[in-house]
């Protein structure tokens, strides 16, 4: 699949530096070590109902890092799936009597423009799960052969016994495991399976349904997980820097992943980081797909909102906490735009060298994003209190806030 054009990243004077992290599976701050070029894979949409604040979110926090580590001089390789096949977007297509084919490729259709609008880097490659399939049935038949999988019903399981790290990711108990596996699309209760957890790899083809040669394995289409398995290891190899994505995909969909992979490969870990972002909420729960309480960034785009207070909506909240959506939300984004871009527009002002550095730490230190916009807002209202007379300041706070924020004044 083709992703959506990159936007400029201007470079900044001085150098940046390293980020430190929350890393879920070690429960704490790393400080990540990439080397020249850092690895990312960032769990894409299934691509209906896109694009939501929620998901705006998300993938704004991983945009982050990348203009981090951008900022140190590294070459960043991003890899970024498109689950075009699932469940989901299958029972979504038969609701509204539409061809799953054409839903998925409008929606990420949809998805490429929010994200061009938004100045979100593009990932290098863009992978959707139906291009990937090649890749996943050699993998499949490779944990059969290992005896880290097993058939049911024409289905093949993966055994989450065969991977010694298996719980590492999220450190839930059992009791835990299996709610949530239950709620994000596995089948503890099925009967037959070795473990309730265990997911499922490829599922034989049912009637009416899509499905693809899987030689051995039957006719049949992917899992979830071992989609973006196959897809991360193809393109960034075991070990890369950072798996990103939302909360909830911390339980199963990275456990699970993990597992896949260090089963496969018989290496550990998969990636140095899984770092989640907090979830977007709307009248007080969760903005999701299911429950249809959704804030679209196009929506908004189509209302005259400027992509910028959309994003500056994002960045005003840490990426980690859970936060609510609301019109105050991006009134004050509006306004806060509104104040920086008065205050470049100047042909002088306040020495800005302090504040790239500012600037830097902020994000270096867990993606402080909020602490960022503070930064800028004292420069801000320097400018607006009195000025100054450095003449490359204007310059260098645009090219600051466009580097690392992502926001173009
Ligand atoms: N295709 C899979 C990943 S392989 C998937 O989870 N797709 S998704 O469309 O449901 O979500 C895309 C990304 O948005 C995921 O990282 C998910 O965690 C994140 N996301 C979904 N809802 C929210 C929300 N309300 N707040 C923050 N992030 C969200
Ligand atoms: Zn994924």
């Amino acid at each position: 699949m083709h992703a959506w054009p990159a936007s400029e990243v201007p470079a900044l004077p001085g150098k940046g530096r390293d980020l430190r992290i929350h890393d879920t599976a070690t429960g704490g701050r790393i400080t990540l070590d990439p080397g020249p070029v850092a690895r990312i894979y960032v769990c894409g949409i299934t691509p209906y109902d896109a694009t939501h604040m929620g998901h705006a979110a998300t993938y704004n926090a991983f945009d982050l890092v990348q203009r981090v580590w951008l900022d140190t001089k590294r070459q960043v390789h991003y890899v970024q799936n498109v689950t075009d096949v699932d469940d989901p977007l299958l029972e979504r297509a038969v609701r509204d009597g539409e061809d799953w084919t054409e839903l998925a490729e409008r929606e990420t259709a949809l998805f490429r423009e929010d994200m061009t609008a938004l100045r979100m880097l593009p990932p290098k490659h863009y992978v959707g799960a139906v291009e990937a399939i090649p890749g996943i049935v050699p993998l499949v038949e490779r944990l059969l052969d290992a005896g880290a999988a097993y058939e049911l019903d024409g289905d093949v399981y993966f055994s989450v016994e065969s991977d010694p790290h298996f719980g590492g990711v999220s450190h839930l108990d059992a009791e835990a495991m299996r709610l949530l596996s239950a709620e994000r699309g596995g089948d503890p209760e099925r009967p037959g399976k070795k473990n309730p957890l265990d997911p499922m790899l490829w599922m034989g083809a049912r009637e009416g349904e899509p499905s693809w040669d899987g030689g051995r394995l039957g006719d049949g289409r992917p899992g979830w997980h071992i989609e973006c398995v196959a897809i991360a290891l193809e393109h960034l190899g075991m070990g890369f820097d950072v798996q990103g994505g939302g909360s909830d995909l911390a339980f199963p969909h990275h456990e699970m992943g993990a597992s896949h992979a260090q089963a496969l490969t018989g290496a550990y870990p998969f990636a140095q980081a899984y770092v989640h972002a907090g979830m977007v909420a709307l009248d007080g729960e969760k903005m999701s797909k299911s429950k249809g309480n959704l804030v679209f960034v196009s929506a908004l785009r189509r209302d005259g909102v400027d992509p910028a207070a959309i994003r500056l909506s994002l960045l005003a909240h840490h990426y980690r906490s859970d936060w609510e959506w609301t019109d105050q939300v991006l009134a004050d984004a509006v306004a806060r735009l509104d104040r920086w871009r008065a205050a470049v527009s100047r042909p002088d002002g306040p020495s800005a060298d302090a504040l790239v550095e500012e600037v830097r730490a902020a994000l270096a230190d867990d993606l402080d994003s909020p602490a960022a916009l503070a930064a800028v807002d004292r420069w801000a209202g320097a400018q607006t209190s009195g000025g100054g007379t450095d003449e490359g300041a204007p310059g260098v706070v645009s090219r600051t806030v466009d580097a690392l924020l992502g926001v173009a004044l």
